[in-house]
């Protein structure tokens, strides 16, 4: 049988803003087949039969008048099953008729003492008692334009959007969110511009306008709104931007409690769709670390884009790993203010150093890369720099300066970043610090890490030096206030003695708190470090 659209009252046309099935669909005879749109209100076209959808007849953006075929369904195979929903057209009568919208012109109006004071009230609502109030986009106080969204009113099916008919200022807003209201219903009242601006102006005095209104029968002097001031225009503003969606959509945006004003609309004309609502609340749930922080700092979160829309895409999902190591990142980034400083180390003896005992540490288990040398450097560095060892208390009020020396490693695995730490690295010789520092590596990559291994850090390292790279910005371990950058040594042209010389270059990046590290810190610390590092036989003192 066909679906046919049923009576639009007195309007002629309505477009096809959404499709909401698709052929072989089973559906019932409440479900809805398309979203219509009129200039003022959208309704859902329901099936009005239970059965199969064998074909759809209309397109997005079609223009359909009473009548109209919008598909076909097969009943056969559901007959009597939803026998009581009745014929489509009927369906569509009893439950909202978007040319009630067409007589939402002021209800009521009144010129008092020289101003014209009007009621805007629900319009007809045809054979429809009650209907709730979704959305109250006008804000007592503020200026309106015909066309500008005042209230959006919802049945069972469909939902229609009061807006002004009337350039003027709004003088109350008689409904909330949640009311039940019937045609008729006060929804708010307006001065109409030239007549309460003027008086405004003309007396230039807040008591005056507070007068004016007074003899509005239903405005005590009391409850006078103040003009809208530049601060709430803008919500205003914002809360008066058009949104497009279906009763479904609008339905299901409150049961799981999506702000729609925020859910970019991928229909016709920006008209935001179910599935936008999902999409949204599906990115949030998955990025539940990243949407925490910038909700309460007020940070604009960034809008998600649909990629599939430019070509292929695949969804990897983020290890349990990842995201905490995400979580961490933007905490440590958004909290703390980072600086990073850059050196170069010359360690053209200590590489000459490492390549002689290298066989004499591959003897006894230990592969010898230059970090131990550089966690060693940092130690001692760390000895003379306390500072650099320490954490902001979390109160801001002291530096808590520890005793200890721990260093974290930051160790690259399938499952993510992780940081164990060598406790007490202080009290380690070099080969002692290689063994734990593959130990820790190891223990990381065959996820073996207790938690004993991960915690107590006071300062962090992070090599990128067996990959490339000349120097780059690492973000501090929080609470720690400082994290060291090692790229990859380089021989580069050092002037030495009149001459340039070919030496072995490590660059080295120093991000530090500077909360509590000034840049003088951060500068000796570096000096200290790459003084070190140029002649490891200081740090046999
Ligand atoms: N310059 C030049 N060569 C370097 C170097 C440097 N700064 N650091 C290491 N190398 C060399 C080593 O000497 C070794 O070569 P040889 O075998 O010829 O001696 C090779 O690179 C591989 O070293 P390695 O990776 O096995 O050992 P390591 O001690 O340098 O590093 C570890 C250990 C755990 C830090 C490293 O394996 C790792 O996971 N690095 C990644 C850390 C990371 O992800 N950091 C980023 C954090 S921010 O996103």
């Amino acid at each position: 049988m066909n679906i046919v659209l049923p009576s639009l009252g007195d309007i002629e046309e309505v477009e096809v803003t959404e499709i909401c099935v698709a052929v072989s669909d089973v559906v019932g005879a409440d479900d809805p087949i398309i979203v219509i749109e009129s200039d003022k209100a959208s309704m859902e076209v329901p099936a009005g039969n239970a059965g199969t959808i064998v074909e759809i007849s209309v397109a997005l953006g079609d223009q359909l008048g009473e009548g109209a075929i919008i598909g076909k369904l097969d009943t056969a195979s559901t007959e009597g099953a939803d026998s009581a929903a009745g014929p489509t057209s009927q369906q569509s009568d009893d439950t909202g008729n978007p040319s009630a919208a067409k007589d939402s012109e002021p209800s009521e109006q009144a010129r008092v003492g020289g101003q014209q004071v009007v009621q805007i009230s629900v319009p007809d609502l045809g054979d429809i008692d009650e209907v709730e109030v979704i959305e109250v986009a006008a804000i007592a106080g503020s200026q309106v334009a015909p066309g500008d969204l005042l209230v959006v009113l919802e049945s069972d099916k469909a939902s229609m959007e009061i807006p002004a008919e009337v350039t003027g200022v709004l003088l109350e807003v008689n409904v909330a969110v949640g009311d039940q209201v019937s045609a008729g219903s006060l929804l708010a009242t307006a001065s109409i511009e030239g007549a309460l601006q003027d008086d405004v102006m003309a007396e230039d005095c807040p008591s005056q306008e507070g007068e004016t209104l007074a003899a509005a029968p239903s405005q005590p002097a009391a409850a006078m709104p103040e003009p809208a001031s530049e601060d709430n225009m803008a919500p205003a503003a914002a809360a008066g931007r058009q949104i497009y969606a279906g009763p479904a959509t609008r339905r299901l945006a409150r049961e799981i409690g999506v702000p729609l004003e925020q859910v970019e609309g991928s229909g016709n004309r920006g008209r935001v769709t179910k599935d936008d609502v999902k999409a949204w609340a599906k990115a949030r749930i998955n990025q539940p670390a990243m949407t925490s922080t910038p909700v309460t700092s007020g940070i604009p979160h960034v809008p998600a884009v649909d990629f599939a829309k430019f070509g292929d895409v695949e969804e990897q999902p983020l290890t349990r790993i990842q995201k905490q190591v995400a979580l961490n990142m933007q905490r440590s980034w958004l909290n703390i203010p980072h600086v990073t400083q850059h050196a170069n180390a010359d360690i053209e003896d200590l590489e000459s150093f490492r390549q002689s005992i290298k066989v004499e540490a591959q003897n006894q288990g230990i592969k010898l890369s230059p970090l131990p040398f550089i966690i060693k450097a940092v130690c001692q560095t760390l000895a003379a720099h306390p500072k650099l060892n320490g954490s902001l208390s979390a109160d801001g009020e002291n530096l808590v300066v520890k005793h200890y020396t721990n260093i974290g490693i930051a160790v690259d695995t399938p499952e993510g970043l992780v940081v164990p730490v060598i406790r007490g690295a202080d009290q380690l010789g070099i080969l002692a610090l290689a063994g734990k520092a593959q130990e820790l590596a190891e223990k990381a990559r065959s996820k073996k890490l207790a938690l004993d291994d991960l915690s107590g850090g006071t300062f962090t390292i992070s090599s990128l030096g067996n990959i490339g790279g000349t120097g780059f910005t690492p973000i501090i371990n929080a609470p720690e206030v400082a994290i060291l950058g090692v790229g990859k040594s380089v021989i580069q042209p050092v002037w030495q003695e009149g001459a340039f010389e070919p030496r072995l270059q490590l660059p080295l990046s120093l991000s530090y708190d500077h909360r509590v590290i000034n840049g003088v810190d951060g500068g000796n610390f570096m000096v200290t470090l790459t003084a070190l590092l140029a002649d490891i036989r200081r740090l046999a003192l």
